[in-house]
């Protein structure tokens, strides 16, 4: 009589074990130590990238030594200022290739200054003061409004610097805006063998930086990162002084979906900004600069056309959102 009681008791115990078991996940305790959260990179918003390129753009054509130069170099002087970076402004009288006297500016926006890991972003402010590549030779002495020769990467980072005060990165970052790099030997003229025109302003920077033992991890320069159908392919002194960037860049690129717009293709070498901060600085440093299929520069390269209406938000998306999956993924 008191067997069947006591076997259907020791049943319900084993089911009471086992219950015990499944409601504490049967599982080894947690570590003490959290895991790594994953990276959470913020969404870069393509239509205030075109904005910031617009304003620009509204000051005119932004030649060194004209009034449109300095209200636009103090308006993003100010606009870094707003988005919580520290900023310095390197004042530098530079000769040109033709003796004009350049009152430029070097515009520095930095982001916790006080660490040692570090990222540099770069593009040039100013805009070309001739439209020596227009196909109507009456333009080959005004200047142009320079919409995606300058502004588009400009603009680019003044997205970025937005999105670094909503939600900072874990390592610092320098946001440089480089003067003078346009004012390089017009297309009617010699360039004199040997010298480097362009560039003047980051030459400077180069040699001089606005800090005494700058250094950053790596640079990225963005220039023409607006234009209507452009590419983007692995630049020639970007492979040669940091090909480990541009590895790192491209699989960004690839990594936030926009693997389409950056090609491993050859881009051919461009004197540009990246190379005085590569020879003269020693960081290596990438230029992400818009390639076209026949000529690889844009059709508006120089031209009275570097307008507002041949910039594309899709390709300023494309660059910010992969700058963005590359610093916010530093540690
Ligand atoms: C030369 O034309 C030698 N280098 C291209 C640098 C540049 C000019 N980028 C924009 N404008
Ligand atoms: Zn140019």
């Amino acid at each position: 009589m008191s067997a069947k009681p006591l076997h259907r008791g020791r049943g319900l115990g084993w089911v009471f074990l086992v219950l015990l078991f499944v409601a504490c996940g049967g599982k080894k305790p947690q570590p003490v130590t959290q895991p790594q959260a994953p990276v959470v990179v913020p969404t870069f918003d393509a239509d205030s990238a075109y904005h910031y390129t617009a304003q620009q753009v509204a000051f005119g054509p932004r030649v060194p030594n004209t009034e449109a130069h300095v209200s636009c170099g103090d308006w993003l002087e100010g606009e870094l200022e707003r988005f919580g970076a520290q900023v310095t402004a390197q004042r530098v009288t530079l000769r040109a290739y033709d003796g004009t006297i350049l009152a430029a500016r070097n515009i520095i926006g930095s982001y916790k200054p006080e660490l040692k890991k570090r990222v540099l972003l770069c593009a040039h402010w100013d805009s070309r003061p001739w439209a020596d590549a227009d196909p109507d030779p009456k333009y080959h002495r005004t200047p142009i409004l320079g919409a995606n020769d300058g502004a588009s990467g400009v603009g680019v980072l003044l997205e970025v610097a937005r999105q670094l005060q909503a939600q900072p990165t874990q390592i610092g970052v320098d946001i440089i805006f480089f003067d003078a790099e346009d004012y390089g030997t017009h297309a009617e003229e010699k360039e004199s063998t040997g010298s480097n025109t362009w560039c003047l302003g980051s030459q400077y920077w180069a040699r001089v930086p606005h800090m005494a033992d700058y250094n950053a991890r790596y640079g990225i320069l963005l220039d023409m990162v607006g234009g209507k159908d452009a590419r983007f392919h692995r630049e020639g002194y970007s492979d040669y002084f940091a090909k480990p960037i541009v590895d790192k860049v491209w699989a960004a690129a690839q990594a936030c979906g926009y693997g389409q717009w950056f090609l491993h293709a050859d881009g051919g070498v461009i004197t540009d900004d990246h190379l005085p901060i590569n020879q003269f600085a020693r960081i290596p440093c990438i230029d992400i600069i818009g390639h076209y299929p026949e000529t690889g520069f844009s059709p508006t390269w120089h031209t009275m056309d570097d307008t507002m209406d041949n910039i594309d938000p899709a390709v300023l998306r494309a660059v910010g959102q992969t700058v963005l999956q590359v610093i916010y993924s530093e540690k």
